[in-house]
């Protein structure tokens, strides 16, 4: 049995001047207005979610793991068993926040999911038939994440699939627009340049090309991009 109890917070983090600002990071505060904070920065992002169970649902086999890497509030997970139903499934969601596991863990209150508090470069990817990065591969540093994604692609089953989605860099009118997305969500110009100077050293975003070759080095065969909006892309890439 699932029992999903997020609770969301308004994310008011940013709202007043900061003398100083300090480099983002996954703690308590950026934890507990996540799924508000999140919702209103990515374009898409409640359709990767929403969609990603779906494809999940369709790969996953009973024998087989399932990862949800950077697992946040653990959405993703709980959007994978619902499109599982009561199927069974094995699911390991795992995070470096210890905020973020403590709040996965609280929400998602499941049998067949285990959260697990740790640095996603330093697991031992095996035998899993779907493994979803949502947004998270953007917080390795660029230099770590060829050896990521070769561990990952090395864990999978034959034609297992890696689901990955990312901020890219690429269309400035698509900046300009996600700008103005932000605004729409009621962020102001002050909480997005103080959150924009907070995340510059943090999340090192690539251009589709980059991603993709890098995918194609790590043995991924088949990459397709599933999903566009703005400058945010999900690809699914097969072992
Ligand atoms: C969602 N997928 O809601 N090891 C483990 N976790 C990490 C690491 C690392 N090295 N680096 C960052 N994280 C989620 C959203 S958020 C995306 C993912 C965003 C974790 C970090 O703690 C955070 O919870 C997550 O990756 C990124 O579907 O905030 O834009």
């Amino acid at each position: 049995m699932t029992i999903t109890n997020d609770r969301i917070v308004t994310d008011g983090l940013y709202q007043n001047k900061r003398t100083q600002i300090d480099p983002f990071a996954f703690d308590d505060s950026v934890t507990k207005v996540f799924s508000d904070m999140i919702r209103r920065s990515i374009p898409g992002y409640q359709s990767v979610v929403d969609i990603t169970g779906l494809i999940a649902a369709k790969h996953l086999q009973p024998s087989a793991l399932c990862y949800d890497l950077g697992c946040s509030r653990g959405a993703t997970t709980a959007s994978i068993l619902n499109a599982v139903g009561d199927r069974e499934c094995k699911i390991v969601a795992i995070d470096n926040s210890a905020p973020m596991i403590a709040a996965a863990t609280a929400n998602l209150v499941d049998p067949r999911v285990s959260f697990q508090h740790a640095d996603i470069r330093d697991v031992e990817y095996v035998d899993a038939s779907f493994v979803a990065a949502n947004f998270t591969l953007q917080f390795l540093p660029p230099e770590d994440r060829l050896a990521f994604l070769r561990n990952v692609r090395n864990g999978l089953r034959p034609n297992g699939v890696f689901l990955v989605s990312e901020k890219i860099d690429d269309d400035n009118e698509f900046t300009e627009l996600h700008l103005d997305f932000k605004r729409e969500n009621g962020y102001s110009e002050l909480e997005i340049s103080q959150k924009r100077a907070a995340l510059e050293n943090v999340m090192k975003i690539d251009t589709q090309d980059v991603i993709l070759a890098r995918l194609n080095d790590a043995g991924f065969t088949r990459c397709r991009i599933w999903f566009r909006c703005l400058n945010w892309i999900s690809i699914l890439a097969t072992s």
